[in-house]
């Protein structure tokens, strides 16, 4: 009896260290738009977003009349109904106040995991598909092999699992160039980002012996270009949950894990915009830099700040090319150099626009989207003297149904469009 007591107690306690990931399910869980038609159904949004810090809002209460994505699991559709209804959201008052987008989530996750492996999943190079973090940086390592005079990989750093956040620079071995670093990524969802910075290595290489125009960028610019920003939460959200934005670091006392690494930068640190809730989306972190993966990216991009003139970081979606900057939402606070920012970011979107006339929104994010303090952006201008310091949100359009789960035949309309606003910008504030 003893023996048998020892021996379940043992098996108890293993199965309750062991770490237990679980595909999650996403059956029954709807997305629906709320557009708050006056400040007061705006000032309830925020108030359900304060009250439930856990809900997955795809799109921040931020404006009357912008709609609002939020996704609802089975449990918090019956919850929120009643709210519904009294606030005038409901999908009875016959306004478009409240509209659904998608029935069912788990349907769309789906298809688009069929899609993509139709699309060459097994196939060698990640260009215009969704892939694996291991293909991804193996691929990187067969570049640097295959154009040794121009690709060479580098590490900016581990992630708290262990993986390595890996990059390629892209130029020639004259480490006096200026440089662009461009980050994708960093929210785990958002797998266009990484799919985007994919195409760009993937176009510079491969068009450099051919096109005058490559061949100038590469040769007077030292490309910085890191897929994943987020290796852990990307590999959990291809391995379990299509929908983890955070990291994957274990929060004490908390069962959730992760901490939005969007908001964990030190620069505003834990202002407006971001949650001291460990389950929350928007969660902070302890303190800045408590992530591996923002601590390592901060630490590499300071210690070159002086050479990097331009930052990139890849996000999705809403088609916005996003400036600095993003913790306040007060034009008076706007930078000294705010209208150089504002002309260069027009003439980014005006390039993209003209490849499949997708339509970007640009502007200071606190502004125009909604104020999130502790970003990379700002840190990168703020803190690092960065001066071209932009967020891109890539596809889907603000009012797209699927948000994050973009069709994988969108992947490289998207990478052509981004590569032409980035190579305007490189043109234009390199003088090339
Ligand atoms: O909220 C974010 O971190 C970004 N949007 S996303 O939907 N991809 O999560 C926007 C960040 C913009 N920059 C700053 N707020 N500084
Ligand atoms: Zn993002």
């Amino acid at each position: 009896m003893k023996l048998l007591c020892s021996v379940v107690l043992a098996v108890v306690t293993a199965t309750s260290l062991a770490e237990v990931n679980q595909v999650v399910d996403y059956t029954g869980h709807k997305v629906v738009s709320l557009v708050p038609k006056t400040k007061t159904q705006l000032d309830l949004l925020r108030s359900l977003r304060e009250k439930y810090a856990d809900l997955d809002f795809w799109t921040e209460p931020n404006a009357v009349g912008v709609a609002v994505h939020v996704r609802l699991s089975p449990a918090m559709q019956e919850e929120l109904a009643p709210f519904f209804e009294i606030t005038g959201f409901s999908s009875s008052s016959s306004s478009s106040a409240f509209t659904v987008l998608v029935e069912n989530l788990q349907s769309v996750i789906d298809e688009e995991k069929a899609d993509n492996e139709k699309t060459g999943y097994s196939a060698e190079s990640p260009v215009g598909r969704y892939a694996r973090l291991g293909d991804i940086h193996a691929w990187l390592d067969e570049l640097a092999i295959k154009y040794p005079d121009l690709a060479k990989t580098f590490i900016v750093g581990k992630t708290y699992e262990g993986r390595s956040i890996k990059g390629i620079k892209i130029g020639d071995n004259d480490n006096s160039k200026p440089v662009i670093w461009i980050q994708a990524g960093i929210h785990a969802r958002e797998w266009i980002a990484p799919a985007s910075c994919v195409y760009i290595i993937n176009y510079l290489l491969s068009n450099y012996a051919t096109d005058a125009s490559v061949k100038s960028m590469v040769d007077g610019v030292a490309w910085y270009l890191v897929p994943s920003a987020n290796p852990d939460g990307y590999e959990y959200s291809h391995r379990y949950d299509r929908l983890w934005r955070k990291t994957r670091t274990p929060n004490s006392g908390y069962s959730c894990k992760g901490t939005d690494p969007n908001r964990n930068w030190d620069d505003h640190f834990g202002l407006t915009g971001t949650s001291n809730y460990p389950c929350s989306e928007i969660y902070r972190g302890p303190y800045a830099f408590s992530e591996p993966n923002t601590k390592a990216l901060s630490t590499f991009i300071y210690n070159m700040k002086d050479r990097i003139k331009v930052f990139f970081s890849f996000h999705c979606y809403s088609q916005m090319w996003l400036t600095p900057w993003g913790w306040t939402d007060s034009a008076r606070d706007n930078p000294s150099d705010h209208d150089e920012l504002q002309r260069v970011a027009k003439g980014g979107t005006a390039a993209l626009n003209t490849r499949h006339r997708m339509r970007y929104s640009y502007g200071p994010s606190g502004q125009i989207l909604y104020p999130a303090a502790g970003a990379e952006d700002d840190w990168a201008k703020g803190v690092a003297g960065i001066k071209y310091a932009y967020t891109l949100e890539l596809r889907p359009g603000p009012y797209a149904n699927n948000g994050f789960v973009l069709p994988t035949k969108q992947i490289i309309p998207t990478g052509e469009e981004v590569y032409s606003g980035v190579s305007w910008v490189v043109k234009d504030v390199f003088n090339l």
